[in-house]
């Protein structure tokens, strides 16, 4: 039986794969809010996905939205570089808003996000990194945290695309899709990135030149342990995400969920999606709801939040400068706020 309480009303900005994605999520399967408005540059686009999600309301300007009594929470889904100034509107309105990764594309613009937040005095700013929310990452976490591998001392990931979502460039890269896997070796290890190398290459001669589509990542984090990813947007067979802790006593790694195996033409195995979604939707899913329920509440949220977001950024962004160098680079972080502690 649905909760008797007001659902809460969501407003959805910029509606995209993902801002679709997470559309259609609200409007079919949270129990506890309502999709109560869209907004995207593409009106026509907003239009017609309203006519597919109940008609809620279609606004022209971001602002606008923010500030409707018609949304008590607001989600993200608009291009990077508008996401830092998106939030702060969020928060200057007092709305819970969860922002789809990443929450700013140079660190001083995620800087701003936390000085605002911590002024604010309360946790308005969660961050979509859905790996948090997957069952296979929790279970990595769960078995390591308990004491099953011994002490973890090497995270080690693999992000594949089957094609670049938008640029090849290791610039975008870094900042647009790394992000997740950074997050991830914070999340597993609970631990800050100090010190980051990437090294990159174009893995293809249609690509532009100036693309590093194949990137590894090495990290040294505070409490002396170490992780590494392969980040490679042109993989072509399909979209892949893994993550394992290496131990002293053994590793704890996350397995593909197959739902089939495939036997055809001496052929035997399992297929794997192109769509970066697919894999994830029951990480959305859970990220959606526990989202709602906590701004629902007023209480924490239990995935990322503004401090990961800027943690993430100040990461990429050392990342970038490590990759157009040629050498490790530190990252600067502000000191915690109380907020955050
Ligand atoms: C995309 O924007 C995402 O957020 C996906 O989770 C990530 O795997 C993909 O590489 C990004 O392009």
């Amino acid at each position: 039986m649905r909760n008797k309480s007001p659902r809460l009303k969501l407003g959805v900005i910029g509606i995209g794969k993902m801002g679709e994605q997470h559309a259609r999520n609200i409007f079919a399967h949270a129990a506890r809010a309502e999709l109560s408005a869209l907004q995207d540059l593409d009106r026509a686009r907003a239009e017609r996905l309203a006519a597919d999600c109940g008609s809620p309301l279609v606004f022209d300007r971001p602002e606008s939205l923010i500030e409707s009594r018609d949304v008590d929470a607001v989600l993200i889904a608009a291009p990077d570089a508008t996401h830092a100034g998106l939030v702060l509107a969020c928060i200057a309105a007092g709305k819970s808003v969860l922002c789809e990764k990443p929450l700013a594309t140079d660190p001083n613009d995620a800087l701003r996000v936390i000085e605002a937040e911590a002024k604010a005095g309360k946790r308005l700013v969660s961050l979509g990194f859905q790996r948090r929310f997957d069952p296979c990452h929790l279970a990595v976490k769960e078995l390591a945290d308990s004491g099953a591998i011994g002490r973890p001392l090497l995270w080690k990931g693999v992000h594949r695309n089957a094609q670049p979502p938008y640029d090849s460039s290791g610039a975008f890269i870094l900042v647009n899709s790394a992000g997740h896997d950074i997050d991830s070796a914070r999340w597993l290890l609970g631990e800050e990135v100090l010190e980051i190398s990437a090294h990159g290459l174009r893995s293809r001669d249609e690509l532009p030149e100036t693309s590093r589509d194949l990137l590894l990542l090495q990290m040294t984090l505070s409490g002396g342990r170490l992780a590494m990813a392969e980040i490679y947007m042109s993989a072509g067979y399909g979209y892949e995400v893994s993550a394992e802790l290496v131990g002293q006593r053994g590793s704890a790694a996350t397995a593909q969920r197959d739902l089939l195996c495939l036997r055809r033409e001496a052929h035997r195995g399992t297929p794997v999606s192109s769509d970066w979604t697919a894999p994830f939707q029951d990480a959305y899913l859970a990220e959606l709801n526990a989202w709602i329920d906590s701004a629902r509440a007023r209480a924490p949220f239990p995935g990322a939040g503004a401090w990961d977001g800027y943690a993430a950024m100040a990461a990429s962004a050392a990342a970038c400068i490590s990759l157009a160098e040629g050498h490790p680079r530190a990252v600067e972080l502000v000191a915690k706020p109380a907020l955050y502690l």
